[in-house]
């Protein structure tokens, strides 16, 4: 089933409910905010205090970063993550596959108010497969009569039982460029959290398995050699307003994206895909 829903102050999102999972994605930035399957816990952290508000990206969940990630590289007052996330986005497929499937495909393309952020044509769309694994895909493709070039992540909050808990596997022997620290480092060991954490592993598309204490969460992706790892930890969550201070001990981004030397030019006429496969095992 696909429902239309609107909060007391007509945020928009759809929910959807099948035989072996549900989701809920916000129309503004194509925002995947809830997914579960029917035996295990969300696979997805939302902060409870969580802004549902136009302009405003939602707390958790999985937030879409494009056409750049972080901060523009050149000028920094345009929005942090680019205006993917926090754009409304139109439904433009919904496909109940089977009674365990549906697929919905939201599309993004450009305004006024997106043309002067970033002045090209474009047309992208998400397709999100909710079932015994969430699947996004994320296809940008260049409308424009010029090459452009992207940065991009599915900015994933993973919901962990504690931070205390969890190990990284599959970033072993992977490269990183500290984002806190300006530098690049290799990966040694698996990956434990003891500290603030904001990393982009360099990676081949190798899975990357989040092993928490009641279940391990699997990331599979494709089109992308670059996952960024990142939590906030104790100072970083007491300075957000749509976070808990104790938010971070339960949630870890796990992002899967082309980001620094993984950024990508898209041609004219042509497209990039950026594909995560998620499931708890
Ligand atoms: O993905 C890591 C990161 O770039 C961090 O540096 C931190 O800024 C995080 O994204 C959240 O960004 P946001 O704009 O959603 O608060």
């Amino acid at each position: 089933m696909i429902r239309h829903k609107a909060l007391h102050n007509g945020f928009q999102y759809i929910e959807i409910t099948n035989a072996c999972a549900e989701a809920k994605i916000a129309l503004q930035g194509a925002h995947v905010f809830h997914y579960k399957t029917k035996d295990n816990d969300p696979l997805l952290w939302l902060s409870e205090e969580a802004f549902f508000e136009e302009g405003k990206a939602i707390r958790g969940g999985i937030p879409l970063c494009f056409p750049w990630f972080g901060k523009h590289k050149t000028d920094t007052i345009l929005p942090q993550h680019g205006f993917a996330r926090t754009s409304l986005w139109s439904l433009s497929k919904t496909e109940e596959i089977d009674k365990d499937t549906t697929e919905v495909q939201l599309q993004l393309l450009p305004t006024p108010e997106t043309k002067a952020l970033w002045p090209y044509d474009f047309d992208v769309r998400l397709d999100v497969l909710v079932g015994s694994e969430l699947t996004m895909t994320l296809s940008i493709t260049n409308t424009d009569t010029k090459p452009f070039e992207i940065s991009l992540a599915l900015h994933t909050y993973f919901n962990i039982s504690d931070v205390d808990n969890v190990v990284v596997e599959g970033l072993k022997g992977c490269a990183y460029f500290d984002s806190l620290e300006d530098k690049t480092y290799i990966q040694k060991e698996d990956l434990t959290i003891e500290e603030e954490v904001d990393r982009i592993y360099s990676k081949s598309a190798k899975d990357v398995i989040l092993q928490d204490t009641h279940r391990n969460i699997v990331l599979r992706s494709e089109g992308s050699n670059s996952l960024v790892v990142w939590n906030p930890w104790v100072e970083k969550a007491k300075q957000m307003a749509d976070m808990h201070d104790e938010g971070y001990r339960n949630m870890l981004c796990l992002e899967t994206g082309n980001i620094r030397e993984d950024a990508r030019t898209v041609e004219v006429g042509e497209t990039h895909v950026l594909k995560a496969v998620m499931k708890s095992s």
